[in-house]
């Protein structure tokens, strides 16, 4: 490549995209460069093959926008890319969508989670056997592990929310996506993991500085007399609300257990919060 290829913003231009769209094409290796004194320069051919690839330039455009069938396919190509252990293929898409203008909340949201669901769907059909279930988690852990630590927004955080894993729920997953949803909205989070006993919750409770409500997940149906005594529990050392939420409970559940709410989803934790600390949805 000449030393004099096209600068990164000349690219962007060319491309019709932002120069940091622009700049994660070179970090994620679909576009080479290499730096003379510090800039970026990139061969006029590599630039036009790319072009070629993607079709002809359109203007910029936010993923919202791509046809239904293509936003399907990324959870679904992660997925593959999970239960194969291939972190790097894994890790390409994903910065592949934050290029593309995918806001983060979306990528954990619309990309993430249901590329989990997707894997439990083919371990419950009998497809998957449980080594692909278990390679795919410990690929995942450290991808938001990775993703998290870029997406940590600067400046004051509004509150603190401890979240954790209902007694004997070994599904930490669903918690650490809904903690990171959390910092990205600018609280400060206390991530309890998986199967937390319930003096843990309160010990927690009372370490954190402006803490605002307690969150406990149960993915898979829990045991009620341990909610109720973690709830219990927390209620001795705070008075701060007390939530539950997860796949393996309802409203109804929550209510019986003595929850001062109950949360559907992930979005419905991220408005609870919101609703809390007084702030509308970023
Ligand atoms: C990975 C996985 C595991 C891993 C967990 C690893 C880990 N460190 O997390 C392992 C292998 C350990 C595991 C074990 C089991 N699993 Co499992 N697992 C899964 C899988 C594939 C992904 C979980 C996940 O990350 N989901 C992604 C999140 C984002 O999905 P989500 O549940 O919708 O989460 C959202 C909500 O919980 C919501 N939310 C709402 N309110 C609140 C409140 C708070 C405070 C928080 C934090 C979040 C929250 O926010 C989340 C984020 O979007 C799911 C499939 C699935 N559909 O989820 C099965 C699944 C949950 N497992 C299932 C089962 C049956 C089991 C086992 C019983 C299997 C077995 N026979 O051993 C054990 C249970 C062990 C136990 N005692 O907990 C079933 C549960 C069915 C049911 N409802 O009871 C599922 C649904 C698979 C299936 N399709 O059948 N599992």
């Amino acid at each position: 490549m000449s030393s004099n290829g096209l600068t990164l913003n000349q690219v962007a231009e060319r491309l019709g995209v932002h120069y940091m769209t622009a700049y994660r094409y070179i970090k994620t290796g679909r576009l080479r460069a290499i730096q003379v004194n510090g800039q970026w320069r990139i061969d006029e051919r590599d630039v036009r093959r790319l072009q070629n690839r993607s079709g002809p330039t359109r203007p910029r455009r936010s993923h919202r926008h791509a046809p239904g069938s293509v936003r399907k396919a990324y959870p679904i190509e992660l997925a593959a890319a999970l239960v194969q252990g291939d972190e790097a293929g894994a890790w390409v898409l994903l910065e592949s969508r934050l290029a593309s203008g995918m806001k983060p909340d979306a990528v954990y949201l619309e990309v993430l989670a249901p590329a989990m669901r997707h894997i439990g769907a083919q371990w419950e059909a009998g497809v998957l056997p449980v080594a692909g279930e278990h390679r795919a988690t410990a690929v995942m852990q450290r991808l938001i592990a990775r993703l998290g630590a870029q997406l940590r927004p600067r400046g004051r955080r509004r509150a603190t929310v401890i979240i954790g894993a209902a007694p004997g729920d070994q599904h930490s997953l669903p918690v650490q996506l809904v903690a990171d949803l959390l910092r990205i909205n600018h609280v400060d989070v206390c991530d309890l993991g998986a199967n937390c006993p319930p003096p843990a919750f309160a010990d927690a409770a009372q370490a954190v500085d402006r803490l605002r409500a307690v969150g406990i997940c149960a993915t898979v149906a829990p045991n009620r007399r341990a909610l109720r005594q973690t709830i219990d529990t927390v209620r001795g050392v705070t008075s701060v609300p007390v939530f539950i939420g997860g796949a393996g409970v309802d409203e109804v559940i929550a209510r019986h257990v003595g929850a001062d709410a109950y949360t559907a989803t992930a979005v419905a934790v991220i408005d609870l919060v919101n609703e809390l600390t007084g702030t509308s949805r970023r």
